[in-house]
């Protein structure tokens, strides 16, 4: 069983998640279109993952007993700057993400939910891998620099995070599988 205002909030964290997939997919046809190949199977990978943390609270408030709803969710930007640019808007809006986490976490305290706190834990922990993630590929991008093969670098830069996070992915579920 849930609170009707502890399902709203969640429900709002689905639309959250839920642009932010599709906030991250627009990036990635962004990033195809500019040649930026690395970037874009990055940025597919954090759309796909967007999607699950979507799903993931979604299940979960059918398991106790509350109503998932579908959001409608607003067109995202179709058009960015800069490599640079739409990464720094990546950290952004992941940090927005984690803030509305933590207001989760503080109305489950009020609403004495501990279901709900034990839940949250997950994203808590996610969140944090994500910022810190994202700010290593601006560090990368800063280090580059503006030269004239600096795209290139940093698309072959990116494609090395995204493996390495895949990978690290792929053995957290390994993990757990076993
Ligand atoms: Fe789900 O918002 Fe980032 O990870």
């Amino acid at each position: 069983m849930i609170s009707k205002k502890m399902e709203a909030a969640l429900n709002q964290q689905i639309e959250l998640e839920c642009y932010a997939s599709f906030l991250y997919l627009s990036m990635a046809s962004w990033c195809d279109k500019e040649g930026l190949e690395g970037s874009a199977k990055f940025m597919h990978r954090q759309s796909e993952e967007e999607r699950e943390h979507m799903l993931r609270i979604f299940h979960y408030i059918s398991e106790v007993d509350g109503h998932a709803l579908v959001p409608s969710i607003k067109q995202p930007p179709l058009e960015f700057d800069s490599a640079k640019s739409l990464f720094e808007q990546v950290y952004e809006h992941e940090q927005k993400v984690t803030s509305s986490i933590n207001k989760l976490v503080a109305l489950s305290y009020e609403e004495n939910d501990y279901s709900t706190l034990n839940f949250l834990q997950w994203y808590i922990e996610e969140q944090r891998e994500e910022e810190a993630l994202m700010r290593t590929v601006i560090d990368r991008i800063k280090l580059i620099g503006g030269g004239p093969q600096s795209l290139y670098y940093i698309d072959k830069e990116i494609d090395q995070i995204n493996k390495a996070a895949a990978a690290a992915a792929a053995a957290e579920d390994e993990n757990a599988n076993a």
